[in-house]
C-alpha cells in the first residue's frame, strides 16, 4: 500500500507537480522504516532537511505533529493492572468526589467543583495504582502538585484508603465543624498531614514543580539528600497554561534535563467560562511550546476505540479532519452526541464510510485518550522511562465526564456545577423543592447506572457515600497497590529533626563598631560569607538565592568562595577567572543564581524552605532581591510559601523609598513591610545596624530550624553605607527581637522638655541627628529607639488586647510597646523609610502620643538627602514634628515651630508628597 502524498500535502507545501515521483519517494521511506526502523528514517530525513535547507528550501519548523497519539498502539506496554477492579475503584472515587460536593451544597452554599475531577479521574487513578511513590524509610515519596480544584478526587480516594472519615467528607469546605472538615483546596497550613504543596492559585503549582525538581538535583549534587528516584508530578489545567507562571520557566526544566519531572496537562478544552482555544487547538499550541522548549511531549488524544479507525485511514482523510476541527467544535460534539458527530465530524462520504459499521451510541462512545487507562498508562510509563528531558503529557479529556443533566459534561457551565439536575416529567403539583430533589435523584440514577454503583433508587436522595467492605476485591487491591508503591500520597511529613544550633561566633563578629562605613546589605554579605556559611553546624545547609542582582548587593566574593550551582559545572573560563570575585559555576556550588526571575527564585525559596519536611533536611534559604520586586511582584508565591509552611529568610535589599539613590518610582520601596504584615507566618524586621541583623538572623535560625517554629523572616537591608555602632550590650537582644529598644538618651543641661524618638532602618540615622538638633538647638531631651519591627509590636499588642477582652476579670497583659514607652515622658515621634501606616499601627497603645512620619507616595529619582526632605522623614522634619507635638501639649510656643520651619528651609506650602 502506497502512503498517500495527500497526507503530507497540506499547509504550506507547494502543489505536487509529479505525484508518481512523490509516491516513489514515499515507497522508499516506507521500506526503510520497515527494514531499518524509524530511527534510521529520522536520521536520513534530518540529513535531507539540512541539505534542502542549505539550498534555500523553506522548511517547516516541525514543532508540532499530527493531531494523534504520540505512542502508537503497537508500542503500548502491557497494562499491568486489573482493569476491571481499577474501573470499579475509580467509579467509587468518582461517586464520592461528586457526593461530597453535592452534600456540602445541599444544606449550605459553600461551593466546590465536580467537573474538573470528573475529567481527570483516570489521570489520577492510573497514577495512584501504578506510579505515585509513597514515603518509606528510604524514599521521601514522590512530590505531587495536585490540580487545586480537583481536590474532591484525592479526598474521595483518601476516604477509601481509610485516611479520612465520613464526617470529614461531609464537612468538605466546612473546616470549623466539630470533627473537622476538609479544606477547599490543597492547603498544607490547614491540613498539614495531608497536603504537601498548595496549588490552587493557577500557575503556582507548575512553576513550583519545576524549581522543586531542580532543587532535588541541587540537594543530590551537594550531597545533602538522596533524591535520584524522587519524581515530581504536576497536574494542571489547559486553561491554567495561560498564566505566565505556568509556562514562563519551562525552558529551565529542559536546560537542566529534569527527567525527574512529569507534567500532566488535562486538556479538557475548557476553562471556567468557556473553551480554552475555541478557534484553535490547545493541545497543538502547547505541543509546539513544549517541544520548542526542549521537553519530551507525549500527546494522548484518542482512546483505543479510535485505533482501528486511524489504522484504516489509508488516505489520511481522518487525520486531516481531526486536525481541521477546532476545539470549540470538539466541545460541541460532546454535548450533541453520536448522530451529530456522524453528520458533522465524519462530514464526507469517505469519512462516513469509515464509521458505517458503528451505531450512533458507539460513535459517541469513541473516547478521548484521557479516559482510556491503557493510553494513560502508556504515556506515564514512557514519561518515567524518558531520560534526559522533562516530559509533558497532553491529555485530551471531557470536562465533567460522566456528569449527566443540566450543566453536565462539555457544557460551558459545567465548571461551576454544584448540584445535579436530571430530566423529570412535568408535574404542576410539585413544589420547587420537590422538583429539585427529584431532578437530583434523576441525575444520580443516570450516574449510578453508568458507573455501576450499588445503590437502590431509594438510597439516592441522601447522596450517600460508598465504601466497600475491607475484604472486598476493590479495597484489597487499592490498599495493596499503595503498599507496593510505598504508602499513601498525598501525605506530608510532620516529624521534625532539629539541626544543631549555630555557633554564636558565626554572628558575634558583627557586634563591634565598624572602622569604615558600611551598609546593612554588605553586613549581610559578610555575615554569610565569614560567619553563617562557614558555621560547622549549619554552614552547608545555607542556600543563598539571588536573581540577577548579586553585584548590586556586593555578592561576587560569595560567588567565588562558595560557587554558583550549575548541574553542568563550568564549561567555559569565566572572564574574571583568578580574581576574588570570579563568576565561578560548579556542580557543588552553593548559591542559586536564578537570573532575572523573581518568581523562579521564590519557587526555589519554597523548595529549599520546605525541604525540612519534604526531604527531612533543614536547608536554610536566604533569598535576597530588590525589595520592590518582592511581595508586590510575587506576593502570591509568598502567600503560597506561608501556606506550605516554608521557612527561611527573605532579604529585601535596596530597601526604602529614599535610600536606593536615583532609581525612582519603580524601584523605591516604601511599602513592602505593609504587604509582609499580611502574611501570618512572616516575621518582618527593618534593622538599622549590623549587630541587629546578626541578632535577628541568629534568632531566626534557632527559632525555625532548631526549635521548629513555623515561620519565615523578612528583613529589609539598605545600600547606604554609614558607621555601624557597637552592640550596646546583651540586654538589647530581647528588644531587637520583640521590635523596639532604646539606643541612646541625650539630656541637655536644664532640659525642660522631653520627647521619645523612634527610627527604623537607615532612617534611624536621621532620627539620631534630630536628637542632636533638639538637644543643641532647642534644649529638648530625648531617647532614641530602634524600632526593628512594628509588625512584631503590633502582633504582641493585639494578643494582649484580645487576652484582656476575653479575660475581663483576670490579670491584664501589657503590650510590649507600652512596657517600653508608657512611662516615658513627652510626645513620641516615629520616622522610617516606609509608609506612615507601619508605625501608626502601635498608635492605639500609646495614649495618643504618637506622630508617625513616613514615605507615602511615589518614589522619584533624586539624591537620598533630597528625597528624605521631600518625603518629610529627615532629621529636620523629625525635629519639626517633635517641636509641634510639644507645642500642641503647650510645652513650647507655636512660634518656635514656625521659626524652626523657616530656619530649616522647609516650604510649608509645598504639596503633600503623596499627592504629586
Ligand atoms: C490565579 C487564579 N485565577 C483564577 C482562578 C479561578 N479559577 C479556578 S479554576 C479556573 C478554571 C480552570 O480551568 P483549567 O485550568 O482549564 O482547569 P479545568 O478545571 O478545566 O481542569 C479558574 C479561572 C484561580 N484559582 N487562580
Ligand atoms: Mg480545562
Amino acid at each position: 500500500m502506497h502512503a498517500n502524498p495527500d497526507v503530507l500535502a497540506k499547509g504550506r507545501l507547494p502543489v505536487d507537480a509529479d505525484p508518481i515521483e512523490t509516491a516513489e519517494w514515499l515507497d522508499s521511506l516506507e521500506a526503510l522504516i520497515k527494514h531499518q526502523g524509524p530511527d534510521r528514517a529520522q536520521f536520513l530525513l534530518e540529513t535531507l532537511i539540512a541539505v534542502a535547507g542549505k539550498a534555500g528550501a523553506k522548511l517547516p519548523s516541525g514543532v508540532t505533529t499530527g493531531y494523534v497519539n504520540t505512542i502508537q498502539p503497537e508500542d503500548q506496554p502491557r497494562f499491568p493492572g486489573n482493569r476491571e477492579i481499577e474501573r470499579k475503584i475509580k467509579s467509587i472515587v468518582r461517586w464520592n468526589a461528586m457526593a461530597m460536593v453535592l452534600k456540602a451544597n445541599k444544606n449550605t452554599n459553600v461551593g466546590g467543583h465536580i467537573s474538573t475531577f470528573a475529567s481527570a479521574a483516570t489521570l489520577y487513578e492510573i497514577a495512584q495504582n501504578h506510579f505515585f511513590k509513597g514515603r518509606t524509610a528510604d524514599h521521601p515519596g514522590d512530590v505531587v502538585f495536585f490540580q487545586g480544584h480537583a481536590s474532591p478526587g484525592p479526598y474521595a480516594r483518601a476516604f477509601l484508603e481509610g485516611r479520612l472519615n465520613e464526617t470529614q467528607l461531609t464537612n468538605f469546605r466546612q473546616e470549623l465543624q466539630p470533627g473537622g472538615g476538609l479544606s477547599s483546596y490543597p492547603h498544607p497550613w490547614l491540613m498539614p498531614e495531608f497536603w504537601q504543596y498548595p496549588t490552587v492559585s493557577m500557575g503556582l503549582g507548575p512553576i513550583m514543580s519545576i524549581y522543586h525538581a531542580r532543587y532535588n538535583r541541587y540537594l543530590r549534587d551537594r550531597g545533602l539528600a538522596k533524591t535520584d528516584d524522587v519524581r515530581v508530578w504536576a497536574f494542571l489545567g489547559d486553561g491554567e497554561c495561560d498564566e505566565p507562571e505556568s509556562l514562563g520557566c519551562i525552558t529551565l526544566a529542559a536546560r537542566e534535563k529534569l527527567d525527574n519531572l512529569t507534567w500532566v496537562i488535562n486538556c479538557n478544552l475548557q476553562r471556567l467560562d468557556g473553551p480554552v482555544r475555541g478557534n484553535g487547538k490547545i493541545i497543538q499550541e502547547l505541543e509546539g511550546m513544549f517541544r520548542g522548549a526542549g521537553w519530551n511531549v507525549i500527546k494522548v488524544v484518542w482512546g483505543s476505540g479510535w485505533d482501528e479507525l486511524i489504522k484504516a485511514d489509508y488516505t489520511g482523510a481522518l487525520q486531516r479532519r481531526m486536525m481541521e476541527v477546532v476545539d470549540g467544535e470538539y466541545q460541541e460534539y460532546v454535548v450533541k452526541g453520536g448522530e451529530w458527530i456522524r453528520e458533522n465530524f465524519f462530514n464526507s462520504p469517505e469519512l462516513k464510510s469509515m464509521v458505517e459499521h458503528l451505531s450512533d451510541d458507539q460513535i459517541a462512545n469513541l473516547r478521548r485518550g484521557g479516559h482510556d487507562p491503557i493510553k494513560v498508562y502508556a504515556a506515564y510509563k514512557a514519561a518515567v522511562d524518558c531520560k534526559g528531558q522533562p516530559t509533558v503529557i497532553l491529555v485530551k479529556t471531557v470536562k465533567g465526564y460522566g456528569i449527566p443533566g443540566d450543566g453536565g459534561e462539555g457544557k460551558n457551565t459545567t465548571h461551576q456545577l454544584k448540584m445535579l439536575a436530571g430530566p423529570i416529567e412535568a408535574d404542576p403539583n410539585l413544589s420547587d423543592e420537590q422538583k429539585k430533589s427529584k431532578r437530583l435523584v434523576a441525575a444520580l440514577r443516570t450516574f449510578r447506572d453508568r458507573f455501576e454503583l450499588p445503590f437502590t433508587d431509594d438510597q439516592l436522595a441522601d447522596v450517600p457515600f460508598y465504601k466497600p467492605a475491607p475484604d472486598s476485591p476493590e479495597m484489597k487491591y487499592l490498599i495493596e497497590r499503595r503498599a507496593a508503591l510505598g504508602g499513601f500520597n498525598p501525605s506530608r511529613r510532620t516529624e521534625f529533626t532539629p539541626c544543631p544550633p549555630p555557633d554564636r561566633k558565626s554572628f558575634d563578629f558583627l557586634y563591634p563598631a565598624t572602622i569604615k562605613p558600611r551598609s546593612t546589605t554588605l553586613a549581610w554579605v559578610d555575615l554569610m560569607a565569614k560567619g553563617v556559611m562557614r558555621d560547622k553546624a549549619i554552614g552547608k545547609l545555607v542556600v543563598p538565592i539571588v536573581p540577577d542582582e548579586g553585584q548590586t548587593f556586593g555578592m561576587p566574593p560569595m560567588y567565588s568562595a562558595f560557587g554558583i550551582y550549575s548541574s553542568k559545572g563550568q564549561l567555559y573560563r569565566p572572564v574574571d577567572a583568578g580574581t576574588s570575585t570570579a563568576y565561578r559555576e560548579s556542580t557543588s556550588g552553593q548559591i542559586l543564581q536564578e537570573g532575572i526571575n523573581e518568581a523562579g527564585s521564590m519557587a526555589s525559596f519554597i523548595a529549599a524552605g520546605t525541604a525540612y519536611s519534604t526531604h527531612g533536611v533543614n536547608t536554610i534559604p536566604f533569598y535576597i532581591y530588590y525589595s520592590m520586586f518582592g511581595f508586590q511582584r510575587i506576593g502570591d508565591l509568598a502567600w503560597a510559601a506561608a501556606d506550605a509552611r516554608c521557612r527561611g529568610f527573605l532579604m529585601g535589599a535596596t530597601a526604602g523609598r529614599t535610600t536606593i539613590n536615583g532609581e525612582g518610582l519603580q524601584h523605591e520601596d516604601g511599602h513592602s513591610h505593609l504587604v509582609a504584615m499580611t502574611i501570618p507566618t512572616c516575621r518582618a524586621y527593618d534593622p538599622a545596624f549590623a549587630y541587629e541583623l546578626a541578632v535577628i538572623i541568629e534568632h531566626g535560625i534557632n527559632s525555625m530550624f532548631v526549635q521548629n517554629v513555623e515561620e519565615f523572616y523578612y528583613l529589609t537591608v539598605y545600600n547606604e553605607a554609614y558607621d555601624m555602632p557597637a552592640m550596646p550590650g546583651e540586654e538589647c537582644r530581647d528588644g531587637i527581637i520583640r521590635g523596639l529598644y532604646a539606643v541612646k538618651t541625650v539630656t541637655p543641661p536644664n532640659a525642660k522638655q522631653t520627647v521619645q524618638l523612634l527610627g527604623s532602618g537607615v532612617i534611624l540615622n536621621d532620627v539620631l541627628r534630630a536628637q542632636q538638633i533638639l538637644a543643641e538647638k532647642y534644649g529638648v531631651a530625648s531617647t532614641v529607639y530602634s524600632a526593628t519591627s512594628y509588625q512584631q509590636l503590633k502582633r504582641d499588642a493585639l494578643e494582649c488586647e484580645r487576652h484582656n477582652r476575653l479575660h475581663p476579670t483576670g490579670d491584664a497583659k501589657t503590650p510590649y510597646v507600652r512596657q517600653v514607652l508608657a512611662d516615658t515622658k513627652g510626645p513620641i515621634i516615629a520616622s522610617s523609610d516606609y509608609m506612615r501606616t507601619l508605625a501608626e499601627q502601635v498608635g492605639p497603645y500609646l495614649d495618643g502620643r504618637l506622630t508617625a512620619l513616613g514615605t507615602d507616595g511615589f518614589g522619584r529619582s533624586e539624591t537620598r538627602k533630597n528625597l528624605r526632605r521631600f518625603f518629610e522623614v529627615d532629621a529636620e522634619h523629625v525635629t519639626v514634628a517633635a517641636l509641634f507635638a510639644l507645642a500642641q501639649r503647650k510645652e513650647i510656643d507655636r512660634g518656635v515651630v514656625k521659626q524652626a520651619i523657616a530656619d530649616f528651609g522647609i516650604n510649608p506650602d509645598a504639596p503633600a508628597p503623596w499627592t504629586v
